[in-house]
């Protein structure tokens, strides 16, 4: 019986993984931290919590975050402030999660002796040109734009030392942009569901030429899994399906399948230092884990996640408004 603290299991990505290791891995005894911040939604865990302990504290809690991981054998880290936009006018609060969090469970797996899995993003090594044919690889180098991606890439500097100076048992993996259930509405894809949903027009930054490379949550999780699994301590496995789609694509593609004219869609403010194109090379993830992605298509995947909202919207409700008026006070 492995004893696994999930960072941020309140969120997207981490309470989708939740579900998912229970499914999957059913000898895990799982305990879930999240201080519940405007992203983390106890109600994605609803259906689990008999199954899980849940611990309200935030991960800069020095003494919450020993005696936790004291007691657990493996930490999976997946909480973060994770939106750019939200970056962009309010850095201080990704330096404290992002930064300063990350070295308090650094620290306390040191001192346990514990192993970590990092959770990071394809955002440390800046954008790709739209025309240029390369990917991301591990060897790329780090060239954040935003501060959310630097502070990021500053969560992953400090794992490495920790391996390199104090033998810190930890891997890394950088994914590409998770779309599917339980994804806050201020992200690309829930905003445009809700928002039709809603009655109103999508909203596409700037000329929507934005390339990302789209991964379902399940697919990454899953790969997370492995790299728990059969990682080596120190290395870093980037997780991309080959995804790659630009905002514009994925704007019409949601209208369609939303029974709308695929045109009626409003061009607003673009982000200020906007990363112009991400792609995953996975090819260390497929050779040396044998991982392979189960949603190919992303057409289904997408039909599915906006299945999951229009059933959902008790779930979506309570935050849309205050997501809207931020965005508004934006100009998008
Ligand atoms: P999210 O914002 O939906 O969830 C983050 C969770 O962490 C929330 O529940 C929040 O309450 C919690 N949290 C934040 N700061 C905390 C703190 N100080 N103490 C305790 N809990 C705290 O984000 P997400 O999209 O699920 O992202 C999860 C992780 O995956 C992040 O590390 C992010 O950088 C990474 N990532 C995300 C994507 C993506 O497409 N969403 C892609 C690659 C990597
Ligand atoms: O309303 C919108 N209109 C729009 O055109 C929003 C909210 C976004 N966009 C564009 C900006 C991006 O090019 O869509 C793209 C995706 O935007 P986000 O959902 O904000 O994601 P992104 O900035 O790419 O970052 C995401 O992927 C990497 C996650 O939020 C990060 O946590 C992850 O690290």
């Amino acid at each position: 019986m492995s004893k696994i603290l999930v960072t941020g299991g309140a969120g997207f990505i981490g309470s989708n993984f939740v579900h998912l290791a229970l499914k999957d891995r059913p000898d895990w005894q799982i305990t879930v931290i999240d201080k519940l911040g405007y992203a983390g939604n106890k109600a994605s865990l609803d259906d689990v919590l008999d199954k899980i302990e849940f611990v309200k504290a935030d991960i800069c809690d020095q003494s919450a975050i020993d005696e936790l991981v004291k007691n657990h054998d493996h930490v999976v880290h997946f909480a973060a402030e994770s939106h750019n936009d939200n970056s962009l006018h309010s850095p201080w609060p990704f330096v404290e999660s992002n930064l300063i969090g990350t070295f308090r469970i650094l620290d306390a797996v040191r001192i346990h002796g514990k192993k970590l899995h990092h959770i990071s993003t394809d955002e440390v090594y800046g954008d790709l040109e739209l025309d240029d044919p390369s990917k991301f690889t591990p060897e790329t180098p780090y060239n954040p734009s935003s501060p959310y991606s630097s502070t990021k890439a500053g969560s992953d500097l400090l794992v490495r030392a920790w391996v390199r100076s104090f033998g810190v048992h930890a891997t890394i993996s950088n994914c590409s942009n998770n779309y599917g259930p339980r994804q806050h509405v201020e992200k690309f894809i829930p905003r445009q569901i809700t928002e039709i949903l809603e009655g109103r027009r999508p909203k596409l930054y700037g000329t929507g030429e934005n390339v990302r490379d789209w991964i379902h949550v399940d697919d990454h999780n899953r790969a997370v899994i492995d790299i728990m699994e059969k990682g080596k301590s120190g290395e870093t496995y980037l997780i991309g399906a080959d995804g790659e789609k630009n905002n514009k694509d994925v704007i019409e593609m949601i209208l369609e399948n939303m029974g709308q004219d695929p045109s009626a869609y409003d061009h607003v403010n673009d982000r200020p230092g906007h990363d112009l194109r991400y792609a995953i090379d996975n090819t260390k993830l497929v050779a040396e884990l044998g991982w392979q992605p189960v949603y190919t298509d992303f057409e289904s995947g997408l039909k599915a996640t906006i299945d999951w909202y229009k059933a959902n919207e008790a779930w979506w409700r309570p935050t849309k408004e205050a997501t809207e008026a931020k965005y508004k006070e934006l100009g998008r």
